[in-house]
């Protein structure tokens, strides 16, 4: 509903202009949209203050009820169990299969098709790094004086993981978002090539980068001695690179030239809630 709500909003304003392809194209999207997303809750219930798009989230969560809904793997869901369980909001730890996402999907239970998803007193919420900022500023990971340079931080991760994406799925488009098919395979020249340039030219320069302005040999985190969001999202993704977890055939040696980025792997996985928590969840 939400999500098409400003879609609507532009296929009307381009009707009445004049131009009439976008509403047939309208027409012709609105297949591939749920039926539970197409209807606006607005037309059952015009007071609804129960939409997300409306919906202030609490800013205190001590009393919120929250549920967290991933696959049974880390990927982005595993930030985000660590801020919460670190910052101490208790929460529903779901885990669900790809087949279960797909049902979730078609059924327009997922705001944005894809896991996942943070239930806020029973109202879903989507987009992992939105979701860590939220617990980071309710939790403390996310202090306004470092604002700038975390997020800077969280960009710089985003677009290491959009160079990792096509191979992370071996498919250049990755999963459909109408039904999770994957979308143009990769051919083995284009995987082994993608590959070399990953581990030769695009991650160690990206890193290094983020080494050298980033960090400092002095800190204990990316901030200072506290850690934040930005620790938590490098800690998921440093060590599945160490552990050659993260993407397949990317190099175990990558962090070789960045001392600082291994040392806050190793600080965050000494934290006495992230080291209760790993051990509580050995996979
Ligand atoms: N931009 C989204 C991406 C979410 C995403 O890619 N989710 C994947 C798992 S990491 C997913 O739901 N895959 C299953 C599917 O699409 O069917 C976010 O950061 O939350």
């Amino acid at each position: 509903m939400f999500v098409v709500a400003p879609l609507y909003t532009c296929l009307f304003s381009f009707s009445f202009v004049g131009l009439s392809s976008p509403v047939r194209s309208g027409i012709g999207l609105s297949k591939f949209i749920p039926r539970r997303v197409q209807q606006p809750r607005w037309k059952s219930s015009l007071l609804s203050l129960r939409r997300p798009t409306d919906m202030q989230p609490p800013t205190d969560a001590s009393n919120v009820k929250l549920k967290l809904t991933y696959l049974q793997m880390k990927g982005f869901g595993e930030m985000l169990r660590l801020a919460l369980f670190h910052g101490g909001l208790e929460f529903e730890d779901e885990r669900i299969s790809y087949e279960e996402v797909q049902r979730r999907r078609s059924e327009g239970l997922l705001p944005c098709g894809q896991v996942p998803v943070l239930e806020i007193d029973g109202v879903a919420h989507s987009q992992s790094m939105a979701l860590l900022r939220w617990i980071g500023m309710r939790t403390g990971l996310f202090p306004v004086e470092h604002q700038l340079k975390i997020d800077a931080i969280h960009e710089a991760f985003a677009d290491i993981n959009k160079n990792l994406f096509p191979n992370w799925y071996g498919h250049i488009l990755g999963r459909s978002p109408v039904d999770g098919a994957l979308l143009v395979p990769m051919t083995d020249d284009q995987k082994s090539q993608t590959l070399e340039l990953l581990n030769t030219v695009v991650l160690p320069c990206r890193l290094q980068r983020i080494e050298a302005t980033y960090t400092s040999a002095g800190n204990d985190f990316f901030c200072g001695s506290a850690p934040t969001t930005a620790d938590f999202q490098w800690y998921v993704m440093g060590s599945g690179l160490v552990e050659g977890t993260y993407c397949e055939g990317v190099s175990t040696q990558i962090l070789d030239q960045c001392p600082n980025l291994r040392r806050i792997i190793e600080n965050v996985a000494k934290l006495p809630r992230v080291v209760e928590w790993n051990a509580a969840h050995p996979e």
